[in-house]
């Protein structure tokens, strides 16, 4: 026991020095080595202090420098969408500061910490910690403590264009004084900005969505689209998920999987019910939900024979094809009030004919209307869409309108500005699927705490989101056994401008 005791502190004392003399040399490594290092002096100063009466002291000090490692972490939002803008967060004795200029395509990262030297202890200092900077495709800059000695202070330029991203810049500094005890750290730093244009929807908010992208929460879509029009009565929303979303935590039989709820500005949600629905299938199957809340599978769908707009010209190019890309305007059709499309899909001969739709920008009023041929020779509406403020797929059921041995014809008319990529007719079978009902573990609100019981059930006992708020959600689900999975988030509730 004596000897266990020699060895650890000899080899614990030598790793200390070695890695104190890379450290003030500056060369690499020198954190790793103190990753052996601490340990093993946490365990000669155990052992030494056993036989006393004070060992009692050295597993509450091991628990205390766990409890320090995994403190909480302060975190700085903006949400950017100027074309210049900064952030900047100060600790304690620390100072983390960045700025987007997507005018000069610059990015900058400024960062200051001082060192501490706390006497009467005896030890060295190292840095755990690290610098990155990801965007919401990955990450751009990324250096390590373990590695390396991090600047206590530093200004980074980086070079940089894109637009409608997320960019994230994070810092921890940890200087930890090589004894049981932490003398000084820094916890994470982390100042997130959105770049790019604000959502188009004329100034006001809306719930958004975001989903765990196995690095960070990357931005999905808004929710709610039907509350601009309902005058604070609660819409239903069922919008299938178009950013992936993988799972936070992954178990032998069931995964966990996380969401996010976000208001940026002018609104108040109040959010009554949320669900999560899975549905695992085959990886050529397609699963497409309708307004009502049928759940459409599909594999190819035709493209109409044609599509003449209102003008007479045919805008056939820009839907037969899911490219839409903002910025080119040949690859969607743009309607304004007013306008409209007529497709025709020929003689359908299936018993089904789904209409699969792809599109965006969520408006104030009431959307693209889904019409077919009345009996009287006019336009019947059949299905109403809300587009929202990014691409997504939508399907209508046209199945009961299919008239044998005639072309069927469908109208899209548009009563407020939006976007069309893509619409085609799909007339495969339902293929099969597996469908789970999530399980709601926790909704974590950002100032409220847990509100969970509140999201059960349709009952007007809301979750209430006001600008900058968010509730992060954390759904169970047996895993997947298919192919392929594909999310349905259902939400229930309404949201009211704030006056400014
Ligand atoms: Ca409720
Ligand atoms: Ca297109
Ligand atoms: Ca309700």
């Amino acid at each position: 026991m004596k000897s266990l005791k020699v060895v650890v502190s000899v080899l614990a004392i030598a790793l200390l020095m070695v890695s104190t003399i890379a450290y003030f040399l500056n060369l690499p490594l020198s954190g790793y080595i103190l990753w052996f290092a601490v340990p093993l002096c946490i365990i000669a100063v155990y052992l030494s202090l056993k036989p006393k009466k004070n060992a009692k002291i050295t597993p509450i000090l091991m628990l205390m420098l766990a409890m320090f490692s995994f403190g909480s972490v302060p975190k700085a939002f903006a949400n950017i969408y100027q074309r210049y803008g900064n952030v900047g967060w100060i600790y304690p004795d620390g100072e983390a500061w960045a700025m987007v200029d997507t005018g000069a395509d610059q990015l900058c990262f400024k960062w200051s910490f001082s060192q501490y030297i706390i006497l009467p202890y005896i030890g060295v200092w190292f840095p755990i910690g690290y610098v990155e900077i990801y965007d919401s495709h990955g990450t751009i800059y990324f250096r390590d403590g373990k590695s390396e000695t991090i600047p206590t202070s530093e200004e980074l330029w980086l070079s940089y264009s894109g637009e409608n991203v997320w960019i994230t810049f994070k810092i921890q500094a940890c200087y930890i004084l090589a004894s049981p005890v932490p003398a000084f750290l820094t916890p994470e730093i982390s100042l997130t900005f959105y770049i790019g244009d604000p959502p188009s929807d004329g100034g006001g908010g809306c719930p958004y969505v975001y989903t765990w992208a196995g690095q960070q929460y990357v931005m999905d879509n808004n929710l709610l689209p039907a509350s601009e029009m309902s005058n604070g009565v609660d819409v239903e929303d069922r919008y299938m998920l178009e950013q992936p979303l993988f799972p936070s935590h992954q178990g032998t039989a069931f995964s966990l999987y996380s969401l996010q709820i976000r208001e940026f500005e002018h609104e108040h949600d109040f959010i009554d019910q949320v669900k999560v629905v899975a549905l695992d299938h085959a990886s050529d199957v397609k699963i497409a939900v309708t307004p009502k809340g049928e759940i459409l599978t599909y594999r190819q769908p035709l493209a109409p024979l044609s599509c003449i707009d209102n003008d007479g010209t045919s805008r056939l190019n820009e839907v037969v094809s899911m490219d839409g890309n903002v910025s080119d305007t040949t690859t969607y059709f743009e309607g304004y009030p007013g306008d409209y499309l007529i497709l025709n899909f020929g003689k359908v001969d299936a018993e089904n004919a789904k209409l699969i739709l792809r599109d965006d920008m969520k408006c104030m009023e009431v959307c693209i209307e889904v019409q077919v041929p009345s009996q009287t020779g006019d336009w019947q509406t059949v299905e109403v869409l809300n587009p929202r403020n990014y691409w997504a797929i939508e399907a209508v059921d046209l199945s009961e309108y299919v008239v044998e041995d005639e072309d069927l014809l469908v109208r899209l008319y548009w009563t407020s500005p939006h976007r069309l990529d893509y619409v085609g007719l799909d007339t495969t079978p339902q293929d099969i699927f597996e469908l789970h009902y999530a399980t709601l573990i926790s909704a974590i609100h950002s100032s409220e705490g847990n509100v969970r019981r509140r999201l059960l059930e349709n009952d007007q006992t809301y979750a209430e989101l006001t600008p900058g708020q968010q509730i992060q959600l954390t759904f169970q689900l047996p895993n997947n056994r298919n192919e392929e999975r594909t999310f349905i988030l259902y939400t229930e509730g309404h949201y009211s401008t704030i006056a400014p």
